[in-house]
């Protein structure tokens, strides 16, 4: 049968340990052009200040998303059929020069944006994140759905170096790439620098959904507060791996127990359903710490659960056009 977008390769054909690693398994272009969802690696970890080795996450991430099947369980979603989408690639970074590398990895979503795709990235340290922001930004300021351990709103490091995984969405608000009023971060724990580390986020009218808070709420509940805060304007989501447990997704940088487990991800991932999404990633899953490929795997199924969003979103905007 004759297909007008994109098909991964089958596995009743192809087993799945063979073949390219490609995400999804999906054909590797060289250009974004006509396509409606673009996956994308940033295998760059030049902002993290501890554990090093993000990365190396797009290429093992790659491997073991040979495990996601055409079908979304839940929804019935079959991504490949409502969306065009496939593996652009590793967008350009310099492993040795933060601040090129930074101009690089916006350029290249920048060369996605431009296409009229959305950009679902895998890479990666959070820092990856602020050059994505640059570019999915443009006139308007988005809102931000970002699941994490960490709020990443510190202002420097080592001196006063403003660029590391610890601050990118202090220097995205500073740059108005985010709306702070429409921010909401969840999962977010572990020990501190300070009492008021997170005060400025705070004051800026970020919503920091504490896992103590999670817990004593529960998913649906913390979700329907989140879409109450972005609404139906354009929206950048950001999956830290290191949201969830380490016992479930050990192979990250900067692990904190006391996390989500894989199952409440995937639960909170499905009720972004209906937003306006403008971009998508996962970031953080770095393979030298990882355990049996249990974070790569986790990772894999967080970008699948995330394709399938963005697919559902694509099929509704078509409709739309179509009348
Ligand atoms: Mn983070």
């Amino acid at each position: 049968m004759h297909e007008k977008f994109h098909q991964p390769v089958d596995a009743a054909k192809v087993p799945r340990f063979a073949g390219h690693a490609t995400f999804m398994r999906l054909p590797a272009v060289s250009s974004p052009k006509g396509l409606d969802i673009a996956l994308a690696g940033i295998p760059w970890d030049g902002g993290t200040t501890n554990r090093a080795g993000a990365r190396h996450g797009p290429r093992e991430v790659r491997n073991h998303s040979s495990l996601m099947r055409s079908t979304h369980h839940v929804f019935k979603t079959e991504p490949f059929r409502v969306a065009n989408i496939a593996d652009v690639g590793d967008l350009a970074v310099n492993p040795i020069d933060l601040l090129d590398a930074l101009r690089l990895i916006e350029a290249g979503a920048a060369e996605i944006v431009d296409a009229g795709a959305i950009p679902l990235c895998v890479g990666g340290d959070h820092l990856t994140t602020l050059p994505v922001l640059r570019a999915v930004a443009g006139e308007k300021q988005v809102g931000l759905i970002q699941f994490d351990a960490h709020s990443d709103t510190n202002d420097t490091y080592f001196g006063n170096n403003p660029y590391t995984h610890g601050t990118p969405f202090r220097r995205a608000i500073e740059e108005k790439l985010l709306d702070p009023r429409r921010i909401v971060q969840i999962g977010i724990r572990g020990s501190i620098y300070a009492p008021d580390e997170h005060d400025w986020a705070v004051a800026q009218g970020i919503r920091i959904i504490y896992m103590e808070e999670f817990v004593g709420r529960g998913v649906e509940s913390v979700m329907e507060e989140a879409r109450q805060i972005v609404g139906q304007a354009p929206t950048y989501v950001t999956f830290d791996i290191d949201a969830i447990d380490p016992s479930m997704a050990p192979g990250t940088g900067t692990p904190e127990i006391g996390g989500f487990t894989t199952r409440e991800a995937q639960q909170l991932i499905r009720l972004l359903d209906g937003l306006n999404l403008v971009g998508a990633d996962v970031v953080e899953v770095s393979p030298p710490f990882d355990l049996a490929d249990m974070t790569s795997i986790a990772g894999a199924t967080i970008m699948f659960e995330l394709m399938c969003i963005l697919a559902r979103q694509v099929e509704r905007t078509r409709g739309a056009a179509i009348g």
